[in-house]
Protein backbone atom coordinates (compact mmCIF):
# COMPACT_ATOMS: atom_id res chain seq x y z
CA UNK A 1 0.00 0.00 0.00
CA UNK A 2 1.50 3.43 -1.01
CA UNK A 3 1.45 6.00 1.61
CA UNK A 4 -0.88 8.24 0.36
CA UNK A 5 -3.35 5.32 0.37
CA UNK A 6 -2.85 4.26 4.04
CA UNK A 7 -3.36 7.56 4.97
CA UNK A 8 -6.48 8.00 2.42
CA UNK A 9 -7.94 4.44 4.42
CA UNK A 10 -7.04 6.31 7.81
CA UNK A 11 -9.13 9.10 6.57
CA UNK A 12 -11.75 7.02 6.03
CA UNK A 13 -11.64 4.96 9.16
CA UNK A 14 -11.45 8.67 11.22
CA UNK A 15 -14.91 9.22 9.50
CA UNK A 16 -16.72 6.08 10.22
CA UNK A 17 -15.86 5.88 13.74
CA UNK A 18 -16.50 9.75 14.38
CA UNK A 19 -20.06 8.51 12.29
CA UNK A 20 -20.61 5.70 14.56
CA UNK A 21 -19.89 7.91 17.61
CA UNK A 22 -22.25 10.33 16.68
CA UNK A 23 -24.78 7.83 16.54
CA UNK A 24 -24.42 6.32 19.70
CA UNK A 25 -23.70 9.73 21.29
CA UNK A 26 -27.56 10.74 19.98
CA UNK A 27 -28.99 7.64 20.63
CA UNK A 28 -27.75 7.51 24.30
CA UNK A 29 -29.38 11.26 24.75
CA UNK A 30 -32.42 10.22 23.23
CA UNK A 31 -32.61 6.92 25.34
CA UNK A 32 -31.88 9.08 28.92
CA UNK A 33 -34.76 11.48 27.71
CA UNK A 34 -36.60 8.28 27.67
CA UNK A 35 -35.64 6.95 31.47
CA UNK A 36 -34.00 9.85 33.05
CA UNK A 37 -32.55 13.21 31.56
CA UNK A 38 -30.28 13.34 34.85
CA UNK A 39 -28.77 10.15 33.54
CA UNK A 40 -27.26 11.83 30.26
CA UNK A 41 -24.34 10.80 28.95
CA UNK A 42 -23.54 14.24 28.68
CA UNK A 43 -24.60 14.88 31.84
CA UNK A 44 -22.76 12.54 33.80
CA UNK A 45 -19.51 13.14 32.34
CA UNK A 46 -19.96 16.77 32.85
CA UNK A 47 -21.33 16.89 35.89
CA UNK A 48 -18.70 14.23 37.04
CA UNK A 49 -15.93 16.80 35.86
CA UNK A 50 -17.83 19.46 37.28
CA UNK A 51 -17.31 17.95 40.90
CA UNK A 52 -14.21 16.94 40.15
CA UNK A 53 -13.15 20.53 39.72
CA UNK A 54 -10.65 22.74 41.97
CA UNK A 55 -11.65 26.32 43.32
CA UNK A 56 -9.45 27.85 40.42
CA UNK A 57 -11.06 26.06 37.65
CA UNK A 58 -14.31 26.93 38.29
CA UNK A 59 -13.52 30.52 38.81
CA UNK A 60 -11.91 30.02 35.13
CA UNK A 61 -14.65 28.81 33.51
CA UNK A 62 -16.98 31.43 35.15
CA UNK A 63 -14.10 34.25 33.82
CA UNK A 64 -13.81 32.70 30.35
CA UNK A 65 -17.25 31.74 29.75
CA UNK A 66 -19.55 33.65 32.43
CA UNK A 67 -22.96 31.93 33.05
CA UNK A 68 -22.23 30.27 29.54
CA UNK A 69 -19.94 28.28 32.01
CA UNK A 70 -22.10 24.88 31.19
CA UNK A 71 -22.59 25.08 27.10
CA UNK A 72 -18.84 25.59 27.06
CA UNK A 73 -18.26 22.36 29.28
CA UNK A 74 -20.46 20.36 26.72
CA UNK A 75 -18.94 21.85 23.58
CA UNK A 76 -15.86 20.74 25.27
CA UNK A 77 -16.67 17.55 25.86
CA UNK A 78 -18.22 17.05 22.15
CA UNK A 79 -14.63 17.76 20.83
CA UNK A 80 -12.93 15.51 22.72
CA UNK A 81 -15.22 12.85 22.62
CA UNK A 82 -14.82 13.36 18.61
CA UNK A 83 -11.12 13.11 19.36
CA UNK A 84 -11.02 10.41 20.69
CA UNK A 85 -13.39 8.32 18.36
CA UNK A 86 -11.39 9.65 15.58
CA UNK A 87 -8.03 8.10 17.31
CA UNK A 88 -10.07 4.98 17.86
CA UNK A 89 -10.87 4.69 14.18
CA UNK A 90 -7.37 4.64 13.01
CA UNK A 91 -6.88 2.24 15.79
CA UNK A 92 -9.63 -0.10 14.60
CA UNK A 93 -7.75 -0.16 11.02
CA UNK A 94 -4.15 -1.03 12.83
CA UNK A 95 -4.88 -2.81 15.44
CA UNK A 96 -8.59 -4.22 15.22
CA UNK A 97 -10.29 -4.78 17.22
CA UNK A 98 -8.79 -2.02 19.77
CA UNK A 99 -10.95 1.27 18.56
CA UNK A 100 -14.12 -0.50 18.79
CA UNK A 101 -12.72 -1.60 22.51
CA UNK A 102 -12.55 1.93 22.92
CA UNK A 103 -15.79 3.02 21.69
CA UNK A 104 -17.36 0.44 24.23
CA UNK A 105 -15.30 1.26 27.37
CA UNK A 106 -16.28 5.06 26.60
CA UNK A 107 -19.48 3.67 27.18
CA UNK A 108 -18.46 1.32 30.04
CA UNK A 109 -17.11 4.42 31.70
CA UNK A 110 -20.27 6.52 31.41
CA UNK A 111 -22.27 4.03 32.98
CA UNK A 112 -19.85 3.78 35.88
CA UNK A 113 -20.05 7.32 36.17
CA UNK A 114 -23.99 7.40 35.88
CA UNK A 115 -23.73 5.39 39.07
CA UNK A 116 -21.50 7.96 41.22
CA UNK A 117 -23.75 10.85 40.54
CA UNK A 118 -25.98 11.89 43.52
CA UNK A 119 -29.43 11.42 42.01
CA UNK A 120 -28.51 8.06 40.30
CA UNK A 121 -31.66 5.75 40.08
CA UNK A 122 -31.47 2.15 39.12
CA UNK A 123 -31.77 3.17 35.47
CA UNK A 124 -29.04 5.52 35.60
CA UNK A 125 -26.19 3.52 33.56
CA UNK A 126 -28.90 2.38 31.36
CA UNK A 127 -28.35 5.60 28.79
CA UNK A 128 -24.58 5.45 28.42
CA UNK A 129 -24.53 1.59 27.71
CA UNK A 130 -27.33 1.89 24.97
CA UNK A 131 -24.31 4.62 23.85
CA UNK A 132 -21.64 2.29 23.66
CA UNK A 133 -23.95 -0.30 22.03
CA UNK A 134 -25.25 1.59 19.31
CA UNK A 135 -21.63 2.68 18.95
CA UNK A 136 -20.22 -0.42 18.56
CA UNK A 137 -22.99 -1.81 15.88
CA UNK A 138 -22.66 1.23 13.52
CA UNK A 139 -19.24 0.93 13.66
CA UNK A 140 -19.39 -2.51 12.69
CA UNK A 141 -22.00 -2.05 9.93
CA UNK A 142 -19.14 0.50 8.89
CA UNK A 143 -16.45 -1.97 8.71
CA UNK A 144 -18.04 -4.44 7.19
CA UNK A 145 -18.78 -2.12 4.33
CA UNK A 146 -14.98 -0.93 4.40
CA UNK A 147 -13.63 -4.43 4.08
CA UNK A 148 -15.64 -5.18 1.09
CA UNK A 149 -13.93 -2.33 -0.70
CA UNK A 150 -10.11 -3.65 0.59
CA UNK A 151 -11.14 -6.80 -1.45
CA UNK A 152 -12.39 -5.26 -4.59
CA UNK A 153 -10.22 -2.65 -5.16
CA UNK A 154 -11.10 -2.31 -8.71
CA UNK A 155 -14.46 -0.71 -6.74
CA UNK A 156 -12.42 1.44 -4.78
CA UNK A 157 -14.37 4.81 -5.57
CA UNK A 158 -17.59 3.28 -5.49
CA UNK A 159 -17.14 1.44 -1.98
CA UNK A 160 -15.31 4.60 -0.91
CA UNK A 161 -18.75 6.75 -0.89
CA UNK A 162 -20.99 3.92 0.10
CA UNK A 163 -18.48 4.11 3.56
CA UNK A 164 -19.51 8.02 3.21
CA UNK A 165 -22.55 7.82 2.77
CA UNK A 166 -23.66 5.20 5.55
CA UNK A 167 -21.09 7.36 8.01
CA UNK A 168 -23.52 10.47 6.65
CA UNK A 169 -26.88 8.40 7.25
CA UNK A 170 -25.17 7.34 11.20
CA UNK A 171 -24.12 10.82 11.75
CA UNK A 172 -27.88 11.86 10.97
CA UNK A 173 -29.54 9.61 12.66
CA UNK A 174 -27.57 10.45 15.79
CA UNK A 175 -28.03 14.37 15.36
CA UNK A 176 -32.21 13.23 14.94
CA UNK A 177 -32.09 11.35 17.99
CA UNK A 178 -30.30 13.76 19.87
CA UNK A 179 -32.63 16.62 18.57
CA UNK A 180 -35.60 13.95 19.38
CA UNK A 181 -34.65 13.40 22.66
CA UNK A 182 -34.97 16.94 23.60
CA UNK A 183 -38.55 16.77 22.45
CA UNK A 184 -39.42 13.54 24.44
CA UNK A 185 -37.97 14.64 27.75
CA UNK A 186 -41.44 14.63 29.30
CA UNK A 187 -40.19 15.40 32.87
CA UNK A 188 -39.19 18.87 32.13
CA UNK A 189 -42.26 19.73 30.49
CA UNK A 190 -44.49 18.10 33.69
CA UNK A 191 -42.53 20.24 36.27
CA UNK A 192 -42.80 23.49 34.15
CA UNK A 193 -47.00 22.72 33.79
CA UNK A 194 -47.18 22.33 36.97
CA UNK A 195 -45.54 25.07 38.21
CA UNK A 196 -47.44 27.26 35.28
CA UNK A 197 -50.39 26.27 37.22
CA UNK A 198 -49.50 26.84 40.94
CA UNK A 199 -50.88 29.40 43.12
CA UNK A 200 -48.69 31.29 45.68
CA UNK A 201 -50.17 31.85 49.19
CA UNK A 202 -50.23 35.13 49.85
CA UNK A 203 -47.50 36.61 52.15
CA UNK A 204 -48.33 37.59 56.26
CA UNK A 205 -45.63 40.41 56.43
CA UNK A 206 -44.13 42.11 52.87
CA UNK A 207 -41.29 44.88 52.76
CA UNK A 208 -41.80 47.69 50.58
CA UNK A 209 -39.82 49.19 48.31
CA UNK A 210 -39.20 53.04 48.90
CA UNK A 211 -39.91 55.04 46.15
CA UNK A 212 -36.53 56.64 45.89
CA UNK A 213 -34.66 53.29 45.75
CA UNK A 214 -34.35 53.46 42.03
CA UNK A 215 -32.65 56.26 40.69
CA UNK A 216 -34.22 55.28 37.10
CA UNK A 217 -31.17 56.19 35.44
CA UNK A 218 -30.28 55.35 31.87
CA UNK A 219 -27.65 52.14 31.71
CA UNK A 220 -28.17 51.49 35.40
CA UNK A 221 -30.20 48.26 35.95
CA UNK A 222 -33.64 48.38 38.05
CA UNK A 223 -33.59 48.04 41.65
CA UNK A 224 -35.09 44.91 41.48
CA UNK A 225 -33.47 42.70 38.71
CA UNK A 226 -35.92 40.89 36.43
CA UNK A 227 -35.94 36.96 37.12
CA UNK A 228 -35.61 36.70 33.18
CA UNK A 229 -32.24 38.77 33.87
CA UNK A 230 -31.27 37.30 37.05
CA UNK A 231 -27.65 35.71 37.06
CA UNK A 232 -27.70 31.98 37.12
CA UNK A 233 -24.81 29.95 38.85
CA UNK A 234 -24.72 26.07 39.43
CA UNK A 235 -23.08 22.76 39.32
CA UNK A 236 -26.61 21.37 37.23
CA UNK A 237 -25.68 20.05 33.61
CA UNK A 238 -29.78 19.47 33.64
CA UNK A 239 -31.74 21.58 35.82
CA UNK A 240 -33.45 19.18 38.12
CA UNK A 241 -37.20 18.87 37.70
CA UNK A 242 -38.82 18.37 41.42
CA UNK A 243 -42.61 18.00 40.96
CA UNK A 244 -43.82 19.97 44.77
CA UNK A 245 -46.14 16.99 45.16
CA UNK A 246 -43.74 14.83 45.83
CA UNK A 247 -40.87 17.34 47.46
CA UNK A 248 -39.84 16.60 50.90
CA UNK A 249 -37.31 18.86 53.13
CA UNK A 250 -36.08 16.15 55.94
CA UNK A 251 -34.33 18.37 59.04
CA UNK A 252 -32.45 15.99 60.74
CA UNK A 253 -29.08 15.67 62.43
CA UNK A 254 -28.00 17.70 65.58
CA UNK A 255 -31.95 18.11 66.34
CA UNK A 256 -34.20 17.12 69.32
CA UNK A 257 -36.71 16.43 66.73
CA UNK A 258 -36.43 14.84 63.42
CA UNK A 259 -38.72 16.92 60.91
CA UNK A 260 -39.93 15.72 57.50
CA UNK A 261 -42.08 19.06 55.76
CA UNK A 262 -43.83 18.60 52.70
CA UNK A 263 -45.04 21.52 50.26
CA UNK A 264 -48.78 21.77 51.20
CA UNK A 265 -47.05 21.84 55.11
CA UNK A 266 -44.72 24.51 53.65
CA UNK A 267 -47.73 26.85 51.63
CA UNK A 268 -49.91 26.95 54.93
CA UNK A 269 -47.05 28.26 57.35
CA UNK A 270 -47.17 32.14 57.30
CA UNK A 271 -45.29 33.73 54.76
CA UNK A 272 -42.96 36.51 54.12
CA UNK A 273 -41.84 38.67 51.19
CA UNK A 274 -38.53 40.16 51.44
CA UNK A 275 -36.12 42.07 49.26
CA UNK A 276 -32.63 40.61 49.08
CA UNK A 277 -29.85 40.85 46.90
CA UNK A 278 -28.20 37.39 46.10
CA UNK A 279 -23.98 37.50 44.82
CA UNK A 280 -22.39 34.80 43.89
CA UNK A 281 -18.94 34.38 45.50
CA UNK A 282 -17.03 34.11 41.91
CA UNK A 283 -18.47 37.73 41.16
CA UNK A 284 -15.24 39.79 40.27
CA UNK A 285 -15.00 43.13 40.91
CA UNK A 286 -17.07 45.32 38.58
CA UNK A 287 -18.43 41.72 37.41
CA UNK A 288 -22.70 40.94 37.34
CA UNK A 289 -22.64 38.13 39.21
CA UNK A 290 -25.66 39.69 41.31
CA UNK A 291 -29.62 40.37 41.41
CA UNK A 292 -31.77 41.67 43.50
CA UNK A 293 -35.86 39.80 44.02
CA UNK A 294 -38.23 40.25 46.12
CA UNK A 295 -38.45 36.32 48.00
CA UNK A 296 -41.58 34.32 49.47
CA UNK A 297 -40.92 31.81 51.93
CA UNK A 298 -40.81 30.82 55.01
CA UNK A 299 -38.27 31.75 57.72
CA UNK A 300 -35.86 29.29 57.94
CA UNK A 301 -35.55 30.01 61.59
CA UNK A 302 -39.58 29.18 62.38
CA UNK A 303 -37.90 25.66 60.56
CA UNK A 304 -35.29 25.15 62.27
CA UNK A 305 -37.07 25.96 66.20
CA UNK A 306 -39.47 22.63 65.25
CA UNK A 307 -36.62 20.10 64.87
CA UNK A 308 -34.28 22.05 68.08
CA UNK A 309 -30.82 22.06 67.17
CA UNK A 310 -29.01 20.57 70.09
CA UNK A 311 -27.11 23.62 71.92
CA UNK A 312 -23.86 21.71 70.06
CA UNK A 313 -24.30 22.38 66.40
CA UNK A 314 -23.19 25.36 64.79
CA UNK A 315 -23.57 24.42 61.02
CA UNK A 316 -26.46 23.30 58.84
CA UNK A 317 -25.51 21.93 55.44
CA UNK A 318 -28.43 22.31 53.53
CA UNK A 319 -28.32 19.23 50.32
CA UNK A 320 -30.13 19.16 47.02
CA UNK A 321 -31.92 16.90 45.52
CA UNK A 322 -28.96 17.26 42.93
CA UNK A 323 -26.16 16.29 45.59
CA UNK A 324 -25.11 20.03 45.84
CA UNK A 325 -24.52 21.25 49.93
CA UNK A 326 -24.04 24.29 51.25
CA UNK A 327 -22.63 24.82 54.80
CA UNK A 328 -24.25 27.76 56.19
CA UNK A 329 -23.47 29.02 60.27
CA UNK A 330 -26.86 28.21 61.87
CA UNK A 331 -26.53 31.62 63.34
CA UNK A 332 -27.27 33.29 60.39
CA UNK A 333 -30.35 31.00 59.92
CA UNK A 334 -31.73 31.88 63.66
CA UNK A 335 -30.41 35.42 64.52
CA UNK A 336 -33.52 36.84 63.29
CA UNK A 337 -32.35 38.24 59.70
CA UNK A 338 -34.61 37.38 56.89
CA UNK A 339 -33.33 33.64 56.17
CA UNK A 340 -36.02 32.31 54.08
CA UNK A 341 -36.88 28.95 52.80
CA UNK A 342 -38.39 30.63 49.64
CA UNK A 343 -40.94 29.35 47.24
CA UNK A 344 -41.13 32.75 45.47
CA UNK A 345 -39.52 35.11 43.32
CA UNK A 346 -40.28 38.36 41.72
CA UNK A 347 -44.27 37.49 42.77
CA UNK A 348 -44.11 33.83 41.12
CA UNK A 349 -42.99 30.47 41.63
CA UNK A 350 -39.61 30.12 41.60
CA UNK A 351 -38.08 29.86 38.49
CA UNK A 352 -36.55 26.05 37.53
CA UNK A 353 -33.33 27.07 37.17
CA UNK A 354 -33.85 29.13 40.07
CA UNK A 355 -34.49 26.45 42.46
CA UNK A 356 -38.21 25.44 42.33
CA UNK A 357 -40.34 24.30 44.49
CA UNK A 358 -38.28 25.20 47.15
CA UNK A 359 -34.58 27.13 47.69
CA UNK A 360 -32.42 29.13 50.50
CA UNK A 361 -31.83 32.88 50.81
CA UNK A 362 -29.90 34.13 53.53
CA UNK A 363 -28.90 37.98 53.22
CA UNK A 364 -25.81 38.68 54.10
CA UNK A 365 -23.69 35.30 52.75
CA UNK A 366 -22.65 34.42 49.43
CA UNK A 367 -24.71 31.75 47.51
CA UNK A 368 -22.56 29.12 47.26
CA UNK A 369 -22.66 28.99 51.82
CA UNK A 370 -26.61 29.98 51.73
CA UNK A 371 -28.61 29.65 48.62
CA UNK A 372 -29.10 26.45 48.07
CA UNK A 373 -31.48 25.76 45.30
CA UNK A 374 -33.57 22.50 44.94
CA UNK A 375 -33.57 22.04 48.37
CA UNK A 376 -34.10 18.58 50.04
CA UNK A 377 -32.60 18.25 53.39
CA UNK A 378 -31.80 20.26 56.20
CA UNK A 379 -28.62 18.64 58.02
CA UNK A 380 -28.11 20.44 61.22
CA UNK A 381 -24.24 19.72 62.30
CA UNK A 382 -21.29 21.08 63.03
CA UNK A 383 -17.98 22.84 60.85
CA UNK A 384 -15.39 20.53 62.86
CA UNK A 385 -18.02 17.38 61.23
CA UNK A 386 -19.17 18.06 58.04
CA UNK A 387 -18.82 20.60 54.65
CA UNK A 388 -20.21 21.83 51.92
CA UNK A 389 -19.81 21.28 48.13
CA UNK A 390 -17.18 24.08 47.63
CA UNK A 391 -15.64 24.04 50.61
CA UNK A 392 -14.23 20.50 50.07
CA UNK A 393 -13.01 22.01 46.61
CA UNK A 394 -10.63 24.82 48.33
CA UNK A 395 -13.47 27.41 49.01
CA UNK A 396 -13.71 28.98 52.50
CA UNK A 397 -16.31 27.23 54.54
CA UNK A 398 -17.85 30.24 55.96
CA UNK A 399 -18.68 32.94 53.37
CA UNK A 400 -20.14 36.39 54.41
CA UNK A 401 -20.43 38.89 51.00
CA UNK A 402 -17.89 41.40 51.23
CA UNK A 403 -17.77 45.32 50.75
CA UNK A 404 -18.26 46.06 46.64
CA UNK A 405 -19.46 49.07 44.54
CA UNK A 406 -19.74 48.67 40.71
CA UNK A 407 -19.82 51.62 38.28
CA UNK A 408 -22.55 50.98 35.79
CA UNK A 409 -22.56 54.34 34.33
CA UNK A 410 -20.83 55.43 31.97
CA UNK A 411 -19.99 51.60 30.52
CA UNK A 412 -16.02 50.61 30.08
CA UNK A 413 -14.87 52.05 26.82
CA UNK A 414 -18.17 53.91 26.75
CA UNK A 415 -17.48 56.98 24.53
CA UNK A 416 -19.73 59.85 26.17
CA UNK A 417 -20.17 63.65 24.99
CA UNK A 418 -18.47 66.59 26.52
CA UNK A 419 -20.67 68.59 29.31
CA UNK A 420 -22.76 67.93 32.44
CA UNK A 421 -23.79 64.17 32.62
CA UNK A 422 -23.62 61.35 35.28
CA UNK A 423 -21.47 58.58 37.29
CA UNK A 424 -23.83 55.98 38.41
CA UNK A 425 -23.67 52.52 39.72
CA UNK A 426 -24.29 50.42 42.63
CA UNK A 427 -22.92 49.28 46.25
CA UNK A 428 -23.85 46.26 48.67
CA UNK A 429 -22.70 44.31 51.85
CA UNK A 430 -25.65 42.83 52.31
CA UNK A 431 -27.10 42.74 55.76
CA UNK A 432 -24.24 45.41 56.89
CA UNK A 433 -25.25 48.08 54.64
CA UNK A 434 -23.64 50.80 53.00
CA UNK A 435 -23.75 54.52 54.09
CA UNK A 436 -21.92 55.93 51.29
CA UNK A 437 -19.94 55.99 48.12
CA UNK A 438 -16.94 57.82 46.90
CA UNK A 439 -16.15 58.33 43.66
CA UNK A 440 -12.44 59.69 42.03
CA UNK A 441 -12.05 60.83 38.97
CA UNK A 442 -8.27 60.10 37.31
CA UNK A 443 -6.21 61.56 40.47
CA UNK A 444 -8.95 64.33 41.80
CA UNK A 445 -9.95 64.16 45.00
CA UNK A 446 -12.59 61.18 46.24
CA UNK A 447 -16.33 62.62 46.29
CA UNK A 448 -19.28 61.89 47.76
CA UNK A 449 -21.98 60.20 45.81
CA UNK A 450 -25.83 60.67 46.52
CA UNK A 451 -27.20 57.59 47.66
CA UNK A 452 -30.51 56.37 46.57
CA UNK A 453 -32.93 55.11 49.32
CA UNK A 454 -31.67 51.99 50.35
CA UNK A 455 -34.74 49.38 50.38
CA UNK A 456 -32.96 47.45 53.80
CA UNK A 457 -29.32 46.85 54.73
CA UNK A 458 -30.03 43.54 53.19
CA UNK A 459 -30.07 45.00 49.72
CA UNK A 460 -27.46 46.77 47.35
CA UNK A 461 -28.33 50.70 46.93
CA UNK A 462 -27.77 52.80 43.64
CA UNK A 463 -25.48 55.41 43.77
CA UNK A 464 -24.81 58.89 41.60
CA UNK A 465 -22.76 61.36 40.70
CA UNK A 466 -23.21 64.30 38.74
CA UNK A 467 -19.86 64.72 36.27
CA UNK A 468 -18.90 67.87 34.46
CA UNK A 469 -16.77 65.60 31.85
CA UNK A 470 -14.21 67.39 30.08
CA UNK A 471 -12.88 65.93 26.43
CA UNK A 472 -10.40 63.61 26.91
CA UNK A 473 -10.10 60.02 28.37
CA UNK A 474 -10.78 59.89 31.67
CA UNK A 475 -10.25 57.08 34.48
CA UNK A 476 -13.74 56.68 36.79
CA UNK A 477 -13.26 54.34 40.20
CA UNK A 478 -15.25 53.96 43.07
CA UNK A 479 -15.40 52.61 46.91
CA UNK A 480 -18.13 51.60 49.49
CA UNK A 481 -18.48 52.94 52.66
CA UNK A 482 -20.18 50.14 55.09
CA UNK A 483 -22.88 50.86 57.32
CA UNK A 484 -20.54 50.53 60.14
CA UNK A 485 -17.78 53.18 58.92
CA UNK A 486 -15.59 50.60 57.15
CA UNK A 487 -14.29 51.83 53.81
CA UNK A 488 -14.24 49.62 50.70
CA UNK A 489 -10.21 47.78 50.41
CA UNK A 490 -8.08 48.84 47.61
CA UNK A 491 -6.42 45.53 48.04
CA UNK A 492 -6.67 43.40 44.78
CA UNK A 493 -7.80 39.33 45.57
CA UNK A 494 -9.10 37.05 43.33
CA UNK A 495 -12.44 35.75 44.08
CA UNK A 496 -10.85 32.10 45.41
CA UNK A 497 -11.60 31.36 48.52
CA UNK A 498 -13.79 33.92 49.83
CA UNK A 499 -14.62 36.77 47.76
CA UNK A 500 -12.96 39.51 45.24
CA UNK A 501 -11.53 42.42 46.60
CA UNK A 502 -10.63 45.67 45.01
CA UNK A 503 -12.05 49.16 43.57
CA UNK A 504 -14.05 49.19 40.44
CA UNK A 505 -12.62 50.97 37.94
CA UNK A 506 -13.62 52.16 34.53
CA UNK A 507 -11.73 54.38 31.83
CA UNK A 508 -13.72 56.54 29.30
CA UNK A 509 -12.96 58.38 26.46
CA UNK A 510 -15.17 61.86 26.53
CA UNK A 511 -15.52 63.43 22.60
N1 LIG B 1 -28.51 23.03 44.14
C1 LIG B 1 -27.64 24.05 44.00
N2 LIG B 1 -27.87 25.20 44.61
C2 LIG B 1 -27.01 26.23 44.50
C3 LIG B 1 -25.84 26.10 43.72
C4 LIG B 1 -25.61 24.85 43.08
O1 LIG B 1 -24.60 24.64 42.40
N3 LIG B 1 -26.53 23.86 43.24
N4 LIG B 1 -24.99 27.16 43.60
C5 LIG B 1 -25.03 28.21 44.59
C6 LIG B 1 -24.32 29.40 44.17
S1 LIG B 1 -22.63 29.27 44.04
C7 LIG B 1 -24.96 30.59 43.95
S2 LIG B 1 -24.07 32.00 43.70
C8 LIG B 1 -26.42 30.68 43.94
C9 LIG B 1 -26.93 31.28 42.67
O2 LIG B 1 -28.33 31.31 42.65
P1 LIG B 1 -29.08 31.70 41.31
O3 LIG B 1 -28.61 30.76 40.24
O4 LIG B 1 -30.53 31.60 41.59
O5 LIG B 1 -28.66 33.12 40.98
O6 LIG B 1 -27.03 29.40 44.10
C10 LIG B 1 -26.43 28.56 45.03
N5 LIG B 1 -27.27 27.39 45.14
MO1 LIG C 1 -21.86 31.32 43.67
Amino acid sequence: MTPASSRRRDLAAIVASIAATVFGAGLGELAAAVVSPTASPFAVIGGGMIDLAPAWAKDLAIDLFGTGDKAALLVGIAVLLLIVAGVAGVLERRKAPWGRVVLVALGVIGAIVSMTRADAGTLSPLPSLVAGAAALVAGLLVARLRRRSTKAPTDDGVSRRSVLALSGVAVMAGALAAVGSVAVSGGARAVSAVRSALRLPSPATTTPVPAGADLGIDGLGPIITASSDFYRIDTALVVPQVDPATWTLRVHGMVEQEVVLRWDDLVTLPQKETVATLVCVSNEVGGSLIGTARWLGVPLRDILERAKPTTEADMVLSHSVDGFTASTPLEALTDGRDALLAIGMNGEPLPIEHGFPVRMVVPGLYGYVSATKWVSELEVTRYDRAEGYWTSRGWSERGPVKLQSRIDVPRSGARVGAGDTVIAGVAWQTHVGVSGVEVQIDDGPWQAATLATAISADTWVQWSLPWNATSGSHTIRCRAISADGQTQTSDVAAPAPDGATGWDERTVSVA
